[in-house]
């Protein structure tokens, strides 16, 4: 089912991650959640966080035309960074209409546990490697606005609290 994505600022946005421990039926459920939600946004990646659940699992799917190939990251790690570096305007599912160059590095090596508990290891370039980066920091409360300047940061988050004390009026007001 498509869950409700949270938006900045919420604490829960802020937590470090827990490590997911078994893959059971409700981690399963909760990434076939996921993978609908970010499509719905849409979007091509979403953390766990995002949707309220702090443990360190993510989706992410880039491919723009052409089937669509999704993947579920959990206990994700960084294991090579490269030297290079890109700047990509980013956005945030969770930071609607908000968009800030980030640089990061151009590619990255990522290991982690996919739903079958086999390990993964894959380079990542491109969108896949700014997106793998930028959910990763998800699990790590760590949001690409905090990259920006104190006053650029604050900015965009007096304008996320007007926008939820908005929805919170039309949510008042519909009931
Ligand atoms: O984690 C999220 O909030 C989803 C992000 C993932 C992302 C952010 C920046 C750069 C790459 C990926 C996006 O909101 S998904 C929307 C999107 C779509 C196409 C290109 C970039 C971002
Ligand atoms: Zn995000």
């Amino acid at each position: 089912m498509i869950r409700p994505i949270l938006i900045h600022p919420d604490p829960r946005l802020k937590k470090l991650c827990d490590p997911v421990t078994e893959i059971t039926a409700d981690l399963r459920q909760l990434a076939s959640d996921m993978l609908e939600t970010m499509y719905d946004a849409p979007g091509i990646g979403l953390a766990a966080p995002q949707v309220g659940v702090t443990r360190r699992i993510l989706v992410m799917d880039c491919i723009k035309d052409g089937p669509p190939e999704p993947m579920v990251l959990i206990n994700p790690v960084v294991l090579w960074r490269s030297e290079d570096l890109t700047v990509y305007e980013e956005g945030c599912l969770s930071i609607p209409d908000q968009y800030a160059d980030v640089k990061r590095p151009a590619e990255v090596t990522v290991g982690w546990i996919d739903l079958d508990g086999a390990e993964q290891e894959r380079q990542f370039a491109g969108l896949w490697a700014t997106c793998v980066q930028h959910e990763i920091d998800h699990l790590d409360g760590r949001l690409f606005i905090d990259y920006l300047g104190p006053l650029k940061r604050q900015m965009i988050t007096r304008k996320m609290e007007k926008l939820k004390r908005e929805r919170a009026r039309e949510a008042a007001d519909a009931r």
